[in-house]
């Protein structure tokens, strides 16, 4: 690991600026800034206060004019705080700028979102992504008075080891061979995540051998993804009310009404400005959501935010690949909405959606019976009469589809069942819809 100067001390105290550039967008800083709050208290950093600014002249040092800088920069020093945090991406000049001229820790959104990242990848995939995009971040910022937050020690990325690895080369100056230590990090942790991705690509074949349907759970951070799933397939997937919790994908299987089994995947929430590196980095884990056959987009309907969540997904999901994927829209939460005419006007804005709350169950029926129409076109529904020297079919239905009635006679079995398109062709033959076995539907699927 190449070396990195440790900041002073632990930072505490954080001043939020978010800079806009025309009067319209103030309502939208507002409303960044306040998540960007969240993110940082998600770090254990006190937000002492909040600034927007708009920028009238953009100064390239500073972003916002040099006034406005040294009057932050005071207000800061005046207010005890310790750190600065923009929520408007600065470049690692800027933020040079901004740290040897106010004596602070400078940061951005990205940096915070990526030591969030840091802090709560568990498994070693998540942890080499995570490196690779704070390697990618820091690169740029090697000159930089501290390195990250590094506020959970070892862990992924940055964090200062030194040692060994860092002796400088001859001739070489400290920067020189930081740059060269990052850059073999870099190859090195990218080397790694392939191993991953190969095992990753084997396991998926596996799966894909029995072809069950996959469908990948995806939505704005803390929408209730892990909830959802939980609630679905009876899993104990951590969810809480904190961003980011989940960096990891899992996928359960789940047998619907129907009968129909369906593989479903957890995945990384999103969040608005996520670092485009980040979102690199994460390709092998959200992968999951390029190949799902489709995808349930979580909403959280009780947010205000709702719409602006939506747009956030949607594009990441577009940036990963998965644009044209077919979605079932979610609106989660319904339980948290006291004002009715409010979740009439989120209907009027996605109509296809399905509300639900994960906590009551509201709607999940309903949520079910979606996923059943959007499998329709892979299943098949039969009457059949197998004779005896086919009981192998008998035993295939009851693993590949669902029997939903079953009756031995002395010539063989009749069978009401669903089965998966591909056997129907070897099904046909035995069909004959006029076979009197009592069937009532009534329990298959909700209305
Ligand atoms: N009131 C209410 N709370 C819910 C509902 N669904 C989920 N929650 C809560 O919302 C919070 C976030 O849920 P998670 O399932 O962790 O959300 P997630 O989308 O997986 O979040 P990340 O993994 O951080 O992206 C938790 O505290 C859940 O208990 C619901 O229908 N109603
Ligand atoms: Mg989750």
């Amino acid at each position: 690991m190449f070396d990195v100067r440790e900041k002073p001390k632990m930072v505490q105290r954080a001043l939020l600026v978010g800079a806009y550039f025309d009067r319209r967008e103030i309502e939208e800083a507002v409303d960044l800034l306040d998540e960007l709050q969240e993110l940082v208290e998600t770090l254990g950093i006190g937000v002492v206060t909040k600034e927007t600014a708009m920028v009238r002249e953009f100064n390239p040092r500073y972003i916002v004019g040099k006034g406005k800088a040294a009057e932050l920069m005071a207000q800061a020093k005046a207010m005890e705080c310790d750190c600065i945090v923009f929520d408007n991406e600065l470049s690692p000049a800027q933020q040079r700028a901004w740290e040897s001229e106010s004596g602070l820790c400078v940061i951005d959104r990205h940096e915070v979102i990526l030591d969030i990242f840091a802090m709560r990848a568990r498994t070693s995939e998540a942890r080499l992504q995570v490196e690779l995009a704070r390697l990618a971040y820091s690169l740029p910022r090697l000159t930089r008075m501290w390195a990250h937050l590094d506020r959970q020690g070892g862990g992924a990325g940055g964090a200062g080891s030194g040692g060994a690895g860092a002796a400088r080369g001859e001739g070489e100056t400290q920067l020189e061979t930081d740059r060269r230590l990052a850059h073999k990090r870099i190859d090195k942790v990218k080397a790694e995540l392939e191993d991953v991705k190969r095992n990753r690509d084997t396991q998926r074949k596996e799966r894909s051998r029995v072809p069950v349907p996959h469908v990948a759970i995806v939505g704005y951070t803390n929408a209730g993804k892990s909830s959802l799933l939980n609630a679905m397939t009876g899993s104990d997937v951590v969810a809480q009310n904190q961003l980011f919790v989940t960096l990891d994908t899992t996928t359960r299987r789940m047998e619907l009404p129907d009968g129909q089994n369906i593989l479903l995947t957890d995945t990384v929430g999103f969040v608005r400005r996520l670092p485009h590196d980040l979102v690199q980095s994460f390709r092998a884990t959200l992968e999951e959501a390029v190949i799902a056959d489709f995808l349930i987009h979580v909403l959280d309907a009780s947010d205000a935010r709702a719409v602006e969540f939506h747009k956030t997904t949607t594009s990441v999901l577009g940036e990963l690949g998965a644009g044209d994927k077919r979605v079932v829209l979610v609106l989660n939460k319904i339980d948290l909405i006291e004002d009715e005419v409010r979740l009439q006007q989120l209907q009027r804005h996605f109509p296809e959606a399905v509300p639900i709350s994960v906590k009551t169950g509201d709607g999940m029926d309903k949520l079910m019976h979606r996923l059943h129409e959007m499998l329709l076109d892979r299943v098949v529904r039969l009457k059949v009469a197998i004779p005896m020297n086919r009981l192998d079919l008998v035993s295939i239905a009851h693993q590949e589809g669902k029997v939903l009635r079953e009756k031995y006679t002395e010539h063989g079995v009749q069978m009401v069942c669903v089965l998966p398109k591909r056997w129907e062709s070897r099904f046909n033959v035995y069909s004959d819809e006029t076979l009197d076995i009592d069937e009532s539907d009534s329990e298959l699927m909700p209305a």
